[in-house]
């Protein structure tokens, strides 16, 4: 009876480890042809050297609201010997998340902010976002439909945007984030944050009601945010965050 009791605890305590170790974020990118390596949780900062800001952990940001919201933890402010993928406006970005990424239900969301200046001194959290790229909902109904994310699992686990050729030249981030939304009424934020120096370009922006702060972006009231899927009779889902910005 002991020997059973400890034996589910065992198991109990092993699935949990499972669990932790079953999230992950962007691990490294595809940028107009050229790959680059992200950083590498669980390591230090030091004598790592990324286009994409320090993130230390795979497990999910569960506060919409949470401070780290921008660019996952550490990576607001300055944070390891950074670099920049120099890129054309109008090139495609492949994001690639640890391989299957686990999840499969909720949106994947892209988003671009200008740095004002040299994106390594850049605070991610006052800067203004907007998305480049969304998928929420493809088909099915919000109980057990087909995902953005579902569809990203099946492509390798990759995501692949174009970034605006309209948008000027300059230096900007690139943040993919997913939002995985399978546990009733608790929300898994995955942000990661790259740092561009964009190239060629236009002269749109996108107008100011299609700017966010993160956090400031989200809430748990939005009706993306806090959602328990398996009781919804709703066959659509509202992304949250501003609309998409093509340039366009
Ligand atoms: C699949 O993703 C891995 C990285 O996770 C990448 O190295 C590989 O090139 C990708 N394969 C294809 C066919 O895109
Ligand atoms: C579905 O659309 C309705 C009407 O616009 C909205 O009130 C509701 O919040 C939406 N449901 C979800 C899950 O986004
Ligand atoms: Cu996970």
């Amino acid at each position: 009876m002991l020997f059973t009791a400890s034996f589910a605890a065992l198991a109990a305590a092993l699935a949990q480890v499972s669990l932790v170790s079953a999230h992950g974020g962007v691990l490294s990118y595809n940028i107009g042809g050229t790959d680059y390596n992200g950083f590498v949780p669980y390591n230090t900062p030091v004598g790592q050297s990324s286009i994409q800001r320090e993130w230390d952990s795979y497990n999910p940001i569960t506060d919409p609201t949470d401070a780290h919201l921008s660019c996952n933890a550490n990576g607001a402010s300055l944070g390891s010997g950074q670099k920049s993928a120099t890129v054309a406006a109008g090139s495609k970005v492949i994001a690639y998340w640890n391989n299957p990424w686990p999840h499969t239900v909720g949106p994947v969301m892209v988003y671009m902010a200008n740095c004002g200046g040299d994106c390594s001194s850049a605070d991610t959290s006052s800067l203004d976002w907007f998305k480049i790229d969304q998928a929420g909902l493809i088909s099915g109904p919000v109980s057990a439909g087909q995902w953005g994310m579902g569809q990203l699992v099946n492509q390798n686990s990759s995501w692949t945007s174009t970034i605006p050729a309209a948008l000027p030249a300059g230096n900007y981030f690139i943040r993919h984030e997913l939002l995985a939304i399978h546990t009733s009424n608790q929300p898994q934020f995955y942000p990661e944050c790259a740092q561009l120096v964009l190239t060629g370009g236009g002269s749109s922006t996108p107008s100011s009601d299609l700017l966010v702060k993160f956090p400031g972006a989200y809430a748990m009231s939005d009706p993306g945010v806090g959602i328990d899927i398996y009781s919804s009779t709703a066959t659509n889902y509202t992304i949250p965050g501003p609309a998409v910005w093509t340039g366009n």
